[in-house]
């Protein structure tokens, strides 16, 4: 199991619509593996392929909190196949947009379906936590990023920002 880089905000790669996997072999489950340990080193709760360059249809999670024992998912293709009216609205980070929270509303409820670590059909009822983060994850792998729902000043002001400590950062590096 290797971490791998997260691209970080303003990769024109994190734009990029993700495509269909269509064999669930041991390649996907390596890339799966790799994309679930660069998650945890981060740490986050969720990862998709694009964040570490792949543009495949591929999403890693994990919502145990510290205390709790790792509950690692895995959603190959997943495609929202229901969404409640109801919304809800989560503090939601990107770590494709190091140290930026915006609150965003999603719907509460969704269910998705998608194939699994082995490749099987699944269906999940998601409500909580577990949807935002489904529908934050399939939005990466339609290139959409959690600023798109903010307004235009305060979307550029946080692409602003991660731009700045970025550079700020390489000026210490080199
Ligand atoms: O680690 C993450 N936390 C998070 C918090 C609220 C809503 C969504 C997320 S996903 C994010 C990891 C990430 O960038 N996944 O794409
Ligand atoms: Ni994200």
């Amino acid at each position: 199991m290797t971490i791998k880089k997260i691209l970080t905000l303003p990769d024109p790669i994190l734009r990029k619509k993700s495509s269909n996997v269509v064999d669930v072999d041991n390649d996907l489950r390596q890339l799966m593996d790799d994309m679930l340990q660069t998650m945890y080193d981060a740490p986050g709760i969720g990862l998709a392929a694009i964040q570490i360059g792949v543009p495949k249809r591929v999403v890693v999670m994990d919502l145990a909190k510290n205390d709790e024992k790792k509950n690692p998912m895995y959603f190959i293709n997943p495609e929202i196949i229901w969404k409640s009216e109801e919304k809800s609205s989560y503090e939601e980070g990107c770590l494709s947009i190091p140290n930026q929270f915006a609150k965003i509303e999603r719907a509460e409820k969704c269910n998705v379906k998608y194939l699994d670590y082995n490749g099987n059909k699944k269906k999940i009822e998601a409500t909580g936590l577990l949807s935002t983060c489904l529908q934050h994850e399939i939005d990466h792998l339609n290139g959409i990023l959690f600023i798109d729902y903010l307004s235009k000043l305060k979307k550029d002001n946080i692409i602003k920002k991660v731009v700045k400590s970025k550079k700020e950062l390489e000026r210490v590096v080199v």
